[in-house]
């Protein structure tokens, strides 16, 4: 850290310093002086002439010591301990004795006007009562009533000492004592008021009010949408440091339902963009329903409901990154009267109400469920989303489910609970602040004495298949059915004492989830494994030499992308010049010195950040997969998918342009291709480009018996525009290493069961990527090394028929996803242990380049 000089005046412990002291020295010495001249025959009365010495230097001291102590606390009292605080409150309160007028609506009104008054007023009374609150109130305004008899919002302003700011939050946040001092100081009231609560609010928010060219008022009209946006949308982004709100109304007793349709604002970040919805006119913590920011596809659900007849949706921007904003709709529903009742029967099914739109707050209902006497009931939830933020789900202290007597909230995956009575009460419970999309469970009847006929019973109470017990796979949620397990010959027992098959030992994946299954194989101490399974001291690691033999100890050095001898797995920069780095294409670092690795990567980038969860299944959303192509044959509707690679090329699979007896599939002329389609049912949509192919270039060692080498790459007839909706994936280099293990996506809309039909909506899976020599011996040898084998060995996750062709995704670094695979075949779809076969695209990758330049 860089030495600041010392400021003027201030002395050093060095020669200036002993200077400085020698001068006073000095002095005194002078004064020893004047004392040589007093008569000293009398030593007393020279004593009595003047104080000692060192009484007169100490008593200058302590003066100078307690005047500066003096001024050094009226300093801190007046600058600092004194100073004053900006304090504000957002509050409502009910008032009894008042009936609610329509002009209330209307702040502009007389009659708002005159009701403001009074109840500004009554606040400030309240406020005048209490030591800690009184002296500091600079201004109340109200700033809107709703029915009830009448509630009244407002906020208020104080400037408070510093040391008196803590006493003030705590008289504020005093519901009882603010009641009080009403109730005992005001000794005949105009209004009789209830409820007077108060929340600490941003100070900008007065600001806000003052200034209400972003304020605005909307009542829901009978059987009618109400929508509005963002200001400028969808032409113009929405303004820079702006606080906008939207006071939501509906008439007595109903409620408000707020859909956004097209929600895109800053990303989520500490200090970004945020919109935020109130059960509520006052923007108080207490009462927010949801928090949002980023950008969402339209399918996704951003419904919210509100408990009462207002709603407000406030919108806060920062200095920059203007994005284009929302538009919503709301309209009005009736009040919900009661929630809950009673089921009888074998089975039925049952959601929170509203479902899958967010459940309203405040909220309480029960379920009585019933089903025939000489039978036992469970309840299954099979979508379960009751999520507040910053609750543990050990605690549910919020919103919950409970069913006896234990409490669910949080996000779950399907779960059963079971009752051994023919009997069960599910109770829900919202409390007044964020809501979430709910549950959706049905219940079923069950024989207590065999409560899974024929099957396995998992400890939740889940019925599984007999054949899945101890089979080395976790199917029941507990893992109920893997334990106390007799391992088979053909099974490896693993530490923690699961089986798992013997096949799966050794595979570089960690399939005991002790590593038991993989420690075996290791290297000895002190030793690398290179990826051809060969063991090398491990200081030959980047040590510039290929020690291994495949190079693989020379292509992931830490630090800078050194310069290598090449290898089959190391990265050519244009300039020929091989560097030590795993992947560095398009990762956001130069690598190269050429910069070559960081060149063509406008491709990857979803436009949709991906949200946590997707409701409802395997359906994509709109955007997620830009680089997902449909390819239609005349007459015939979707055949096969394909990736986007560039504005003018497809990558897709060999096998989709073979011809048959009867139609030529190879004839470019029969194909059309449909990029930024999501729904197959709409495809007219303004997003969607629709390209005739220019042409079809197909392997020419494609073997349409074995499916090797099953790539084609196919050329639009005209480009396409890139959008939200249209943009190319990576392709990845030839040394692009995708090991095993690894989670990727498939996605498209063929089949959604084998022999099934194809889906509507585009489909997606994430799947795993199989270890060659595993998927060798599960697929009967049939593996050449331009395929790879991906899937979920437990079954029921794979692509199928209508999905060839299509792409297999790798999130990378830097987010940007790459082109790993092509849909190409399987034996059959989803089977268990007969993972999906894909064309290997690094393989592949310099025949691409070739036939597309791309
Ligand atoms: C097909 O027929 C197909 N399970 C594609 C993928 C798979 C099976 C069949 C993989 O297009």
């Amino acid at each position: 850290m860089a030495r600041r000089p010392p400021p003027p005046g201030w002395s050093l412990p060095d020669s200036r310093a002993s200077l400085k002291y020698s001068r006073a020295a000095q002095e005194m010495n002078g004064l020893e002086e004047g004392v040589e001249f007093l008569p000293t025959m009398n030593p007393k009365t020279v004593e009595k002439r003047g104080p000692k010495r060192w009484v007169v230097v100490t008593v200058v001291l302590i003066a100078i010591f307690l005047f500066s102590l003096l001024v050094g606390l009226l300093v801190w009292h007046f600058k600092y301990r004194n100073v004053p605080v900006q304090k504000v409150y957002n509050g409502h309160l009910r008032i009894l004795n008042w009936n609610f007028l329509d002009a209330y609506e209307d702040s502009s009104s007389s009659q708002f006007a005159m009701l403001s008054k009074k109840v500004k007023s009554t606040v400030e009374e309240i406020y005048r009562s209490n030591e800690n609150i009184g002296p500091y109130h600079k201004e109340t305004e109200i700033t809107a009533f709703s029915e009830g008899s009448v509630i009244a919002y407002y906020w208020s302003e104080f400037m408070v000492p510093k040391h008196k700011a803590e006493a003030l939050d705590r008289a504020m946040a005093n519901k009882q004592s603010l009641m009080q001092m009403l109730t005992l100081k005001s000794r005949n009231p105009a209004l009789k008021v209830e409820s007077v609560v108060a929340f600490p609010a941003d100070p900008s928010i007065v600001q806000a009010s003052r200034n209400n060219s972003c304020s605005f008022s909307l009542h829901a009209k009978e059987g009618e949408i109400t929508s509005f946006t963002t200001p400028g949308f969808p032409n113009s982004p929405y303004p820079n440091n702006a606080r906008c709100q939207w006071v939501l109304r509906a008439d007595a007793d109903s409620i408000i339902s707020l859909t956004f349709k097209t929600f895109d604002v800053e990303p989520c970040s500490e200090g970004n963009d945020y919109i935020k919805v109130y059960n509520s006119l006052s923007p108080v913590e207490p009462h927010a329903l949801v928090t949002l920011c980023g950008s969402y596809p339209p399918s996704y659900n951003l419904t919210f409901l509100s408990s009462k007849n207002v709603m407000l949706v406030t919108l806060v921007t920062n200095a920059e990154g203007r994005r284009p904003g929302f538009r919503a709709e709301f309209f009005q529903l009736p009040k919900i009267k009661s929630c809950g009742g009673t089921l009888k029967g074998t089975t039925g099914t049952f959601t929170t109400p509203f479902y899958p739109a967010h459940y309203p707050p405040n909220l309480d209902c029960t379920w009585d469920i019933e089903v025939p006497s000489n039978k036992n009931v469970k309840v299954r939830f099979n979508l379960f989303y009751v999520l507040e933020p910053g609750v543990p789900i050990a605690t549910c202290t919020k919103d919950y489910v409970e069913v006896s007597n234990t409490k669910y909230c949080g996000e779950r995956p399907r779960f059963v609970v079971a009752s051994n009575t023919n009997r069960i009460t599910v109770q829900f419970h919202s409390d007044q602040s964020y809501t979430d999309t709910g549950f959706s469970a049905e219940f079923l009847s069950y024989d207590s004495s065999d409560p899974c006929p024929g099957r396995f019973t998992c400890k939740t109470g889940r019925c599984i298949d007999k054949a899945l017990r101890c089979d080395g796979w976790m199917d029941c949620s507990d893992a109920s059915d893997e334990r106390s397990c007799n391992c088979t010959k053909e099974q490896f027992r693993c530490s923690n004492g699961w089986c798992k098959s013997l096949m799966w030992v050794c595979d570089g994946v960690n399939d005991c989830g002790d590593n038991s299954d993989e420690e075996q194989c290791k290297c000895p101490d002190k030793n690398l494994k290179c990826r051809n399974g060969k063991c090398i001291p491990e200081d030959q690691k980047c040590n510039g030499k290929d020690d291994c033999g495949d190079g693989s100890d020379e292509n992931d050095c830490v630090g800078a992308a050194k310069a290598v001898s090449c290898s089959e797995y190391t990265y050519k920069c244009r300039s020929n010049v091989c560097v030590s780095k795993k992947n560095p294409e398009c990762d956001g670092t130069p690598d190269c010195a050429d910069n070559s690795d960081e060149e063509n990567c406008d491709c990857g980038i979803r436009s949709y950040s991906k949200q946590s969860r997707i409701v409802g299944g395997l359906d994509s959303e709109v955007g997620e997969w830009p680089w997902q192509v449909s390819l239609h044959v005349e007459g015939q509707g979707h055949i096969c998918g394909a990736s986007l690679v560039s504005n003018k090329w497809l990558v897709s699979a060999a096998h989709c342009f073979q011809d048959e007896m009867r139609i030529r599939y190879s004839d470019s002329k029969l194909w059309t291709a449909f990029l930024g389609l999501h729904d197959q049912s709409q495809r007219t949509h303004e997003n969607i480009q629709k390209r005739k192919i220019e042409r079809i270039i197909t392997h020419p060692n494609f073997n349409d018996f074995t499916y090797d080498y099953d790539i084609a790459v196919l050329e639009l007839q005209s480009p396409v525009t890139f959008s939200k909706v249209v943009r190319p994936i990576c392709l990845p280099d030839p040394t692009h290493d995708f090991p095993s293990g690894k989670d990727l996506w498939v996605t498209g809309w063929g089949a959604t069961s084998e022999g099934g039909s194809g889906a509507t909506i585009l489909q997606k899976a994430e799947i795993r990527i199989i270890n060659q020599t595993q998927c060798n011996s599960l697929l009967a040898n049939q593996m050449t090394p331009r395929m790879m084998c991906v899937g979920i060995l437990t079954g029921g996750i794979d692509a199928c028929q209508g999905d060839s062709g299509g792409p297999l995704a790798s999130v990378e670094t830097s987010s940007r996803m790459f082109l790993a695979g092509v849909v190409s075949w399987g034996d059959g779809c989803a089977r268990r242990n007969k993972p999906g076969v894909y064309t290997r695209v690094t393989h592949l990758r310099d025949w691409i380049k070739q036939h597309s330049g791309v």
